[in-house]
């Protein structure tokens, strides 16, 4: 630019270079493949296409905690990460000419397009831990088209720089002490965003909990909860509430009768899309019992409904690997107490290795399918 704050020489300091952008650039890289990949894992458990259903695995019990923890831990680390990257680059916003060629232009929109996508990729993942959803659009689907656009248009940028990222690749002979400052800086500022938002999935930090919408432990009956009995207009169960299983030889069951059935004790996770996950003590009856009295054959997937009047998550899809676990349980109690009405009563479902949304609770329909 020619006049103003942000005309050439401006820009006083010495890290707008590309050596620190080079170096911010690798962890941001890496934080956002570690992102990437364990977004495609979580979207594949949630929403599987029908080719990836049969190899769906219920083991191992925690592996959905894991892979959804890192998500949302390299997510919010990626945010100081790529707040400095972009500082280290930003007056290269206001170069004049503002276009030098077409190629030149070309390359400026394709910038805009990956900081655009970038920036609303990271936001919207953060607003979503918050459960704050600011925006007319689908969380979800939207959240994983712009990841597809964003690593496209990352890894269409990284083949532009390969030059330029080859040159300041190696550490210089003669070091910027400033550099070495600033990025000790925003090393502290992402180490600390980490560690004091990692404890809402990870329980030896749950204690340093700070900046994380949820703990752990801090709920009815000690677990968070996502909607609750009220917003779910779930307070109380249907005054003859009856489990209703449909297969072929179809029946029904009061809760007292249910509670007459084998009752199996899980320790299972809860592990929320939005972040958080905690472990408890579930206990009732295994699913696969109640699948083989309705004559189930075998390989049958199952369908769940609540007695919820509406939401996202009122009918579930169970594939058959999770329906036969002999972990998998229409749940009637938690950490040794009858469930109360934010967690399911009068039953929900907990299965190893699946996303908290599919962990249905105030089940009143299972369907053989
Ligand atoms: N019927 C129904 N079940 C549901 C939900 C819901 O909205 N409706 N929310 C799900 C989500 S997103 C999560 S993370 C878990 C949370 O279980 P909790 O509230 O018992 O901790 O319940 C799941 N089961
Ligand atoms: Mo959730």
């Amino acid at each position: 630019m020619r006049r103003g704050p942000f005309r050439d020489g401006k820009f006083r300091s010495a890290l707008h270079e590309p050596r620190t952008t080079v170096v911010l650039g690798r962890w941001l890289g890496a934080a956002l493949l570690v992102c990437f990949l364990t977004g495609l894992v979580s979207h594949a458990l949630q929403d599987p296409p029908t080719w990836l259903v049969p190899y769906l695995q219920s083991r191992p019990v925690g592996g959905y905690q894991v892979t959804q923890g890192l998500h949302v831990i390299s997510g919010l680390a990626a945010i100081p990460l790529l707040g400095a990257k972009l500082w280290t680059v930003y007056p290269r916003l206001f170069e004049w000419p503002p276009a030098r060629s077409v190629l030149h232009a070309l390359e400026r929109l394709g910038i805009f397009v990956l900081v655009a996508a970038m920036l609303l990729e990271v936001f919207t993942g953060l607003f979503n831990t918050l459960q704050w959803y600011p925006w007319p659009f689908p969380f979800r689907q939207t959240h994983f088209w712009l990841a597809w656009l964003a690593t496209g248009g990352l890894l269409v940028h990284i083949a532009a720089k390969g030059t330029l990222i080859a040159r300041h690749w190696r550490r210089p002979a003669v070091g910027l002490p400033q550099r070495r400052a600033f990025l000790t800086a925003v090393t502290a500022a992402a180490g600390v965003v980490t560690l004091t938002t990692a404890g809402q999935t990870v329980p030896f930090l749950s204690g340093l909990d700070l900046l994380a919408p949820r703990r752990p432990d801090i709920g009815p009956q000690g677990l968070p909860v996502n909607r609750t009995a009220a917003q779910a207009g779930t307070v109380t169960a249907p005054a003859d509430w009856r489990l209703r299983v449909d297969g072929p030889r179809p029946y029904t069951l009061t809760l007292a009768e249910l509670a007459q059935l084998p009752q199996h004790d899980v320790e299972l996770p809860i592990a929320c899309v939005e972040g958080w996950s905690a472990t408890a003590r579930w206990s009732g009856v295994r699913i696969a019992d109640l699948m083989e009295r309705a004559g189930a054959p075998a390989g049958a997937a199952l369908r769940f409904t609540s007695f919820e009047a509406n939401g996202p998550y009122r009918v579930m899809e169970m594939p058959s690997e999770y329906a036969v676990d002999p972990l998998s349980l229409l749940a009637l109690r938690v950490n040794g107490e009858v469930l109360k009405a934010d967690h399911g009563y009068p039953a929900r479902v907990i299965a190893p290795n699946r996303p908290g949304v599919l962990q249905t609770k105030w089940i009143e329909r299972i369907e053989v399918v």
